[in-house]
């Protein structure tokens, strides 16, 4: 099994309205810049969906792999099992853990969004293998966003989950790393700071460089 912490460090979530370019190049750019998972979240105006949803998924796991990154799809269980996706991140909303673990194979990753420390908890219960915790900032990538919980969310959460692994989501800029990570999350995930970026690749680079291996 793949080490779920080391992989959260620098989480990059994107879907083809997230970007202006090809979605293929940003990925490839952020994927050498030094990603360790991505991501792809297909929402808002003009998703794409069915065949044309399934195929650019497709060449995004391809893509993902060669670099040897886990791909997960959000929130679309049937299509993440379908194309042999790594995992799937579910929201609040979203089909429950149970029934994604009573169809998916044993090491398929399933990561849920929560913003409190109750859904955190209840996350633990259901068996999440991560949570993501946010949103930390403001942001304008989301329509349906909750308000920031800030750092102090951050620690608040960590304290009642233990050693689970934690991605933080939400308005996160460079700037910002330093502080999550001592809140006690695990790494940061981001879709403007990486997919708006000018440079995908040295965006994807720094907020990897402000994350110490350990
Ligand atoms: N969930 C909570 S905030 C958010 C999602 C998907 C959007 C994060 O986007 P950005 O551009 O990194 O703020
Ligand atoms: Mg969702």
């Amino acid at each position: 099994m793949m080490n779920l912490k080391r992989c959260l460090r620098v989480y990059l979530i994107m879907g083809s309205n997230n970007t202006v370019r090809d979605p293929l190049s940003v990925l490839e750019e952020a994927l050498k810049g030094g990603i360790t998972l991505f991501q792809y979240r297909e929402k808002g105006a003009n998703a794409k969906v069915g065949q044309e949803k399934k195929e650019l998924a497709m060449k995004m796991k391809r893509l993902c792999h060669k670099y040897s990154v886990p791909f997960i799809v959000n929130d679309d269980v049937l299509l993440a099992l379908e194309i042999g996706a790594d995992g799937v991140h579910v929201g609040q909303d979203d089909e429950i853990v149970a029934s994604i673990k009573a169809q998916c194979p044993k090491d398929f990753i399933i990561g849920v969004s929560t913003t409190n420390s109750q859904e955190a908890n209840q996350a633990v219960k259901d068996g999440a293998d991560y949570i993501g915790v946010g949103p930390i900032y403001a942001t304008d990538t989301k329509e349906d966003v909750k308000l920031p919980i800030g750092l102090e969310g951050v620690a608040e959460i960590r304290s009642t989950v233990g050693d689970l692994p934690i991605v933080a989501i939400g308005g996160i800029k460079t700037s910002h790393v330093a502080g999550i990570i001592q809140a006690g999350a695990d790494g940061v995930s981001v879709i403007s700071a990486i997919s708006q970026a000018k440079s995908p690749k040295i965006a994807a680079r720094q907020l990897a460089s402000l994350i110490n291996p350990s």
